[in-house]
This record gives C-alpha cells, sequence and structure tokens, in this order.
C-alpha cells in the first residue's frame, strides 16, 4: 500500500496521524503545492477530484477521500480500535467525526478573510464580512465539540479515536497557520489541543 499525500496538508495528514497512532507503516509519497502532478489526466483516474490524499493498493486500486481511506484501513486494520466497538461506539464515532467536517469550510473561511491570508497573495480580495458571517457558526461547532468531548480527555471517550485526528489536523491547520486563538469559553477543547499535541503522532 502506499498513501498519496503532502507534508502539513490537513487532509492527508488526518490519515497520517491516524496511521500514527495506529503503528502502522507504508510507503508515503509527499507532493508539494502548487500540485502540478495532480491536475493531469492520469492522476485524475487515481482521484476524479485531484486531491489528496490517496490509499493506491499493492494491486493498483486507488482509494480517494480521507474519510474512505481511514474506513477501509480501519477495517483491514482493527486492532487497536478507532471507530468503535460496537454499532453504539461507531454511530457517536461518525456524530463527532460529521460535527468536525462541519467546521472545516465555515472555519476556513473565517481564518482567510478575517486578517491578510493567502487570498490576497491569489489576487482575490479578501472580505473581513465574511469572516463576521463565519464567526458565530464556527464557534457554534466549536461548543459543539466542547459539549461532546465532556469529560473525556479525547473527543469520544478513553483512547484516541478518528475524530481525534480529523480535528488535530484541522485545528493546527487554522490555529498555528492563520495564528487563530480558540476563545477561552472551549476550556476543553483547549485542554485537549494541548494534550493531542504532546503525543507522536502530532508530529505526522
Ligand atoms: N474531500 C477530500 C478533500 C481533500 C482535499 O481538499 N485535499 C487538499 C489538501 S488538504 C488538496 O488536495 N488540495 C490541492 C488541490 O485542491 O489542488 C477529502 O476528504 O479527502
Amino acid at each position: 500500500m502506499k498513501l498519496y499525500g503532502a507534508h502539513m496538508a490537513a487532509n492527508p495528514r488526518r490519515v497520517k496521524i491516524y496511521l500514527a497512532e495506529k503503528g502502522i507503516g507504508i510507503e508515503q509519497v509527499d507532493f508539494k503545492p502548487p500540485y502540478p502532478e495532480m491536475k493531469t489526466p492520469e492522476f485524475l483516474k487515481m482521484s476524479p477530484t485531484g486531491r489528496i490524499p490517496i490509499l493506491e493498493l499493492d494491486d493498483g486500486t486507488c482509494i480517494p477521500e480521507t474519510m474512505a481511506i481511514i474506513e477501509y484501513l480501519e477495517a483491514v486494520y482493527p486492532e487497536p480500535n478507532m471507530l468503535g466497538s460496537d454499532d453504539r461506539e461507531r454511530a457517536w464515532t461518525r456524530a463527532v467525526s460529521s460535527m468536525v467536517a462541519d467546521l472545516v469550510i465555515p472555519w476556513g473561511n473565517l481564518v482567510r478573510h478575517r486578517a491578510p491570508s493567502i487570498v490576497e497573495s491569489y489576487g482575490f480580495k479578501r472580505v473581513p464580512e465574511v469572516a463576521l458571517f463565519f464567526e458565530p457558526i464556527v464557534e457554534r461547532g466549536l461548543n459543539a465539540l466542547e459539549i461532546a468531548i465532556g469529560d473525556n480527555p479525547f473527543l469520544v471517550g478513553d483512547r484516541p479515536m478518528i475524530p481525534d485526528c480529523h480535528a488535530f489536523a484541522l485545528f493546527h491547520a487554522t490555529i498555528d497557520k492563520f495564528d487563530y486563538k480558540l476563545p477561552d469559553r472551549f476550556e476543553r477543547l483547549i485542554a485537549w489541543y494541548a494534550r493531542f499535541s504532546q503525543r507522536p503522532s502530532a508530529a505526522a
């Protein structure tokens, strides 16, 4: 198996953190922005969106899309379990994953339009009102995770699960790359982020 990704790109990083947490070592190929090789017809056969990550199986089959890759790997490498050990736990894990996924677009727009950012370097106008529009949506999503984590050390319970990998990649991308400060009232998420940052997988 081979993982096509990129260093520190949020979606491939979800898989990289997951692989590190699982202790799975597979060959990894990292592309570099602006990713010219990912727009070729050959690449689009591997990933119709022209995006990474992609998991290439030994028979040449390619699986695009982060969640599909992670769920495939979870089926092939069931231990340590990171999706849930019964129907209820799997349902809750998927629910929390979905809450994290719902933050991606609003949070991306908030940080890109709030302060000078990549938007301008692409030659577009930054619109601060867009940030104002998305701010309450992001805070509502963060509040959902603040409630979901409860008193648990990880987002879904007492062990690292798939949503932790997803959320850490997203939080790191916005907090560190865009200098976003989590509002103080999200105490549990702030503590979770500090704890997860100490895990070896956070360096993946
Ligand atoms: N829905 C996809 C999104 C993948 C994605 O947005 N990948 C980004 C890197 S984080 C990418 O390939 N960007 C390069 C491009 O769009 O050209 C997933 O969940 O894997």
